[in-house]
């Protein structure tokens, strides 16, 4: 299991949050997905298949690309 934490300076909400745990989440190997608003900041666990290349570029996708 690797946990890795984004920057990620386009979390302005809860609806961000919630977009941002329902993608992520539905990326195969992904286990767990959090996101704060505040610290504008998601940290996600996860399992081969997934990888860090996987999970960044589906965060540029969906409009919150990661800054780390
Ligand atoms: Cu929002």
């Amino acid at each position: 299991m690797s946990t890795v934490t984004y920057s990620i300076p386009n979390i302005s909400c809860m609806h961000c949050v919630h977009t941002i745990k329902t993608e992520v989440s539905e990326l195969a190997g992904v286990k767990a997905v959090e996101a704060d608003p505040k610290t504008k900041q998601a940290t996600i666990q996860f399992d081969a298949p997934a990888t860090e290349a996987a999970i960044k570029k589906l965060l540029a996708e969906i409009n919150y690309p990661a800054v780390n």
